[in-house]
């Protein structure tokens, strides 16, 4: 059996989705804060499930019913910057509930760091998988906690934990829900809707990408990979592409005719300034063979397709 946490959101849809393709509905637990017709309609069985609350995960994942749990419960960063205690308490103390409840089983965890955890000190251009990480949001403080909560639980309890930086990911399975990446995502969602849109960051903000199914692929190679082969128990830098949001916008525009991008750039814009522009994965790639199968072209006209008819699927 496998248990996935914050399966209604961005990356939980198009993993549970990917997880009941490979291993059937009956071997999934979807659960999420609240069960949703998003969760329902995942084929997978389906549970509430609050991570803050330690008796209640206790109670879940106890006896090591589940051979692995993708533990995606979280809050994203420019909701984290509004409510940073509630950030701090789903992020950390959640992923601290799971990796107590695992200690003294076999359970394999899958848990999503982020490219947040690195800082205004840490360079820039390919950014090194171990280098200065100086967050300046609560999201990233708590991920660059949670990644230290991991690689404890590794080496003080042999916890099978295994992690990744995701950088933005693009998906049109769920709406944008609080990512300061998600300009990239709204920008898709209202050129087929409206035919314009206002964009929170400016036009030169250039972040690290990659598109939702390989954002789950890297997901289940990782888990699927042999111990052996896992050299670093924080978190793994990953990512496919980067893009500025102008790039995106004429990448588009060359597909939507007439497609309008304009800037207003918000508070988000002082986030995503603290970020890196491209992520150095080259430790995923040779530990466990990461390799992205969507490059930007693919990921744009694979979103366009999905936006404009919903009811094709890329699983
Ligand atoms: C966010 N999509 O914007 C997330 C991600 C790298 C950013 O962690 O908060």
């Amino acid at each position: 059996m496998i248990l996935v946490t914050g399966a209604a959101g961005q990356l939980g849809s198009d993993l549970v989705d990917g997880l009941v393709a490979r291993h059937g509905g009956s071997a999934v637990l979807a659960t999420d804060l609240r069960c949703c017709d998003q969760l329902k309609r995942s084929g997978a069985d389906t549970a509430s499930l609050d991570v803050t609350d330690a008796d209640a995960v206790r109670m879940m994942i106890q006896d090591g019913v589940f051979e692995q749990v993708y533990h995606l419960a979280g809050i994203l960063s420019a909701r984290g910057e509004k409510q940073p205690d509630l950030c701090w308490t789903v992020n950390v103390d959640g992923l601290k509930n799971v990796l107590n409840a695992v200690r003294d089983t076999r359970t394999r965890v899958f848990w999503p760091s982020s490219i947040a955890v690195f800082g205004p000190a840490t360079p820039r251009h390919r950014t090194p998988q171990v280098t200065v990480k100086d967050p300046s949001t609560m999201y990233g403080v708590a991920k660059a906690s949670g990644e230290l909560l991991c690689d404890y639980h590794a080496s003080k309890f042999g916890v099978d934990v295994r992690s990744i930086r995701y950088p933005g990911i693009i998906s049109s399975s769920v709406p944008p829900g609080g990512g300061t990446t998600d300009f990239a995502v709204d920008m898709f969602v209202e050129a087929v809707k409206s035919g314009q849109y206002t964009c929170f960051v400016r036009e030169t903000t250039r972040l690290p990408m990659m598109y939702g199914p390989d954002a789950v692929k890297a997901a289940l190679d990782l888990m699927d990979a042999s111990p052996s082969r896992i050299t670093i128990r924080t978190s793994y830098n990953l990512t496919a592409f980067s893009f500025s949001a102008e790039e995106l916008a004429e990448a588009i525009a060359s597909r939507v005719p007439g497609f309008v991008c304009e800037y207003e750039p918000d508070f988000r814009q002082a986030i995503a300034d603290t970020w890196p522009e491209v992520i150095d994965d080259s430790k995923a790639r040779e530990d466990w063979g990461w390799h992205p199968e969507y490059d930007i072209t693919a990921m744009v006209d694979d979103m366009l397709s999905h936006l404009v008819d919903p009811a094709s699927s890329h699983v």
